[in-house]
């Protein structure tokens, strides 16, 4: 019996688990006790990691087509395939030619997130897509033009703060989302014992909205208006006080014309909150000691995600909350922050519309272009069409829009690839599959989530297994892809690509002003990694040059990778402290709190002003406790019981439509139609329906066992990708109107009967 102590992968927020293993079986998984960050707390999913490790249908070998079918090939052959498949594309089309998707477990894997940019720099393409953009882009876009960097998002202090007021999120469900904070039920509660107030906004009475002081239902896609309100209210009744914020700030005069026809009566229809209830929520958020406004997922994929985002950190600094503990605050994470790098109060900033996509003409977002776009590329005819497509740890046929679209376009490929560790509902469309070690066979460090989270901490976890034999790590993997796309064929020497990397890292970093590596030698920085490799080289290198690190001999009492792998339960660094102005890293060393590319959506916004409710139906989604998006459907303890892809609606709407709990509706859309069983319950308000996304495990090819007997509905089926956020290229996935009728009896659920 062996006893390993590791943070969890799955999801933001990095609990750590005391993993009991005997020889290559899991015994137990539990919550680490003695964790600095999580003190034992998990969710249910942690123990998926003993059920990922034993899946009989998890991918232990590469898959290659032959003859149409998929088969076990040698990692040698499926290599050999790729290189053959996917250098004559380049050579003939161009790079531009090879999309790429990247899907969310890729900011959850150490080699991921240290790799996957040498793979693409080295492919060059611009058809780069990731499931940013069905996700939390709009923020990544206002904290960019705000501050400087896309990650420079401001995270709820929620472990000081007073008076909480939270959109479009659902933290006791997702466990927290650019906000890592394990245990939210927990920090809740305690915010509340402490004498604070939780105010949860929500079309739907969500399990966060139960333990809130207040909820308050919202028409989806109308949060921006609801903000811009309660700006108006604290400007037109004197109540800003941003103290010494306005000094960092730009802007601060421009917000009153652009409030101004903004007044809560104005938008009270629109959002279905009354105008008392905005400006009391306004007042009170001016009157809170410490408070913080959080806005996650409902609030960026819709309609308005860019414009709710900026508002919500216009209002932390109206009121004085931003940088101040109990407010919204700027982690400082211990490696790979890049509003951490060098002198700082100044930077480049950011630019968007660098280039654009072909059919729609998109505007380029953080070197992205939107997922909603993914198809038409592919199978619109002519110059420039996406001929092949390479997926890394994505399932796109499941969580992008239009997903009827997308999966016909993959057969129009000349070649796809996937790096995946399921076959599932996008890799069965392959011709070459290749799989991960699965993640207790791999290291971990949340290079992300640390940048995200309530309190800085550092914590590394060792592999608890050996890779079974043959299996690459996945950071080869993708060194092995750079060679491919760059001509060096499938058997260079992965060593001298590694070195390569290393080297090249250590030169970025001694070229940032301000290094505190400046004037080193770059060769004498790179012996002093000895003998690590890989992630870990790389890592070490980010925590030594870091904030918090020895700066090579520099300053002996500072971290490195040593010292955080020799404390299990990670390294506590203390609560969030303020960081202005050294946070920021735009162009004139201040605060933007009306950059230019928003101020020009605000006309849009206004137009949405007179907007009523008509009683037509709009559907949104949402997480559930033991689901994970699409992947985590194949592990039996986590899909028992009840049937989880449902679509809530309220028996007043169920009444009309003549529909009962547990029947099947009909649900269609502009872009497609599904059947799903029915919930009726009055914790979603009147007007909207829910059905979560990820499920849709029906189909022919996959190999997922579990997962095929309870499969449910593809809500992407639904979402029509020309509804973007245009700021952002996000899609709308929330407030897409629909018509619900009741099912015809004879079509088995699931079902689906796709137009577009
Ligand atoms: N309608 C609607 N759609 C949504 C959302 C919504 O709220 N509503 N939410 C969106 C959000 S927030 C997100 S993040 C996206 C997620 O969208 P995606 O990232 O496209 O989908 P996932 O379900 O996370 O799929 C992850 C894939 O990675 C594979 N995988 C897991 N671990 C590894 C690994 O270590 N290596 C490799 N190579 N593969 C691995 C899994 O098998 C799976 O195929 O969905 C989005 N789609
Ligand atoms: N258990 C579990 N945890 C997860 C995931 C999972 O699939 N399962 N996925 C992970 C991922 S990838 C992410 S991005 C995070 C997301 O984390 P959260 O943002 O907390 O996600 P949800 O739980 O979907 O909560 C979103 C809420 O927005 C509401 N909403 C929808 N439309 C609107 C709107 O227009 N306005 C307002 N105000 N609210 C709206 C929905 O009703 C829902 O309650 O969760 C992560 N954690
Ligand atoms: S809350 Fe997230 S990180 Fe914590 S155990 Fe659950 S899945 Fe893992
Ligand atoms: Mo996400």
């Amino acid at each position: 019996m062996r006893t390993d102590f590791r943070t969890c992968p799955f999801c933001e927020a990095t609990c750590g688990l005391e993993v009991v293993t005997s020889g290559d079986e899991v015994v137990s998984v539990r919550g680490d006790a003695q964790d600095v960050f999580s003190h034992g707390y998990i969710c249910p999913k942690a123990t998926g990691l003993k059920h990922l490790h034993e899946d009989p249908d998890r991918l232990r070998t590469p898959l290659v087509r032959r003859g149409g079918e998929l088969v076990e090939a040698t990692w040698a052959e499926a290599f050999e395939e790729v290189d053959r498949r996917l250098r004559p594309i380049i050579g003939q089309h161009g790079r531009d030619a090879v999309a790429v998707y990247l899907g969310n477990p890729n900011v959850h894997n150490l080699s991921a997130t240290l790799y996957n940019t040498v793979w693409l720099r080295a492919l060059g393409s611009r058809n780069l897509y990731s499931a940013s953009t069905v996700d939390q882009m709009p923020k990544q876009v206002s904290a960019g033009l705000m501050f400087g960097t896309m990650l420079s998002i401001p995270i709820p202090d929620v472990d000081r703060c007073d008076h909480l007021l939270m959109l479009g999120a659902n933290p006791l469900v997702s466990n927290g989302s650019l906000m890592t904070a394990p245990d939210m039920r927990g920090r809740l509660r305690a915010l509340r014992e402490r004498g604070g107030r939780i105010v949860v906004v929500d079309p739907v009475r969500t399990r966060t909205a139960q333990v809130a002081d207040e909820h308050h239902f919202i028409r989806p896609g109308t949060d921006a208006l609801l903000l811009f309100a309660i700006v108006h209210v604290l400007l037109a009744e004197d109540l800003t006080e941003p103290g010494p914020l306005a000094r960092h700030c730009n802007g601060l005069d421009e917000l009153g014309p652009l409030a101004e026809p903004f007044t809560p009566e104005a938008v009270a229809p629109a959002c279905g909150i009354d105008a008392m209830t905005i400006r009391r929520m306004a007042r009170e958020l001016a009157a809170a000691g410490r408070a913080a406004v959080y806005a996650r997922i409902g609030s960026c994929t819709q309609e308005f995600g860019t414009l709710t985002n900026w508002l919500v950190d216009v209002i932390n600094v109206l009121t004085g909350n931003l940088d101040r503990p109990g407010g919204a605050m700027f982690p400082l994470a211990a490696a790979g922050q890049r509003n951490a790098q060098g002198t700082g109060g100044k930077g480049r900033g950011v630019r968007f519309g660098r280039w654009h996509s072909r059919v729609r003409g998109l505007p380029e977002v953080f070197g992205e272009l939107p997922a909603a776009c993914l198809a038409e590329e592919i199978d619109t005819p002519a110059e420039g069409r996406v001929r092949a497509l390479v997926t890394v740890a994505g399932n796109p046929a499941l969580s992008t829009p239009d997903a009827g679209r997308l999966t016909r376009a993959f057969g129009e490929l000349d070649f796809m690839l996937c790096l995946d560790v399921y076959l599932n509902e996008t890799s069965r469309h392959a011709d070459v599959v290749l799989p991960a070690p699965d993640p207790l066979e791999r290291s971990h460090f949340d290079v992300a989530f640390n940048q995200l989270a309530v309190r800085n901490v550092a914590n590394y976890s060792p592999p608890v297994f050996d890779r079974q034999a043959g299996m690459p790590d996945e950071w080869q993997t993708m060194l092995r892809l750079a060679a491919i796309v760059t001509g060096q064929g499938p058997n260079a020497d992965l060593a001298a690509i590694d070195e390569f990397t290393a080297g090249a890292l250590i030169r970025m970093e001694l070229s940032v002003p301000g290094s505190p590596l400046a004037g080193r030698d770059p060769d004498e920085l790179l012996a002093a990694l000895e003998p690590r490799r890989g992630p870990e080289r790389l890592l070490d290198l980010l925590i030594r040059s870091g904030p918090y690190g020895d700066h090579f001999g520099a300053r002996p009492d500072g971290l490195t990778l040593a010292v955080v792998e020799a404390s299990p339960h990670g390294v506590d660094l203390g609560p969030l402290q303020p960081r202005l102005p050294e946070v920021l890293r735009t162009p004139s060393g201040r605060i933007e709190l009306t950059p230019a590319p928003l101020v020009a959506d605000v006309p849009r916004l206004r137009a949405a002003i007179g907007r009523g409710i008509d009683g037509s139906l709009v559907l949104i989604g949402r997480r559930q406790l033991r689901s994970n998006n699409s992947w985590m459907h194949n592990l039996a303890p986590l899909v028992k019981g009840r049937d989880q892809c449902t679509m809530l609606i309220n028996p007043a709407d169920a009444e009309r439509l003549r529909l009962v709990d547990g029947d099947r509706a009909s649900v269609t859309s502009s872009a497609g139609s599904v059947q799903v069983p029915v919930e009726v319950t009055d914790t979603i308000m009147a007007g909207v329906v829910s059905i979560p996304h990820g499920w849709g495990h029906d189909a022919d090819g996959a190999r997922l066992n579990v997962a095929a007997a309870h499969p449910g509905v593809n809500s992407n089926l639904l979402a029509d990708s020309t509804l973007l956020d245009p700021l952002s290229g996000n899609a709308v996935l929330n407030g897409i109107p629909v018509q619900v009728t009741p099912a015809v009896a004879e079509t088995p659920v699931g079902a689906v009967a796709s137009a577009g």
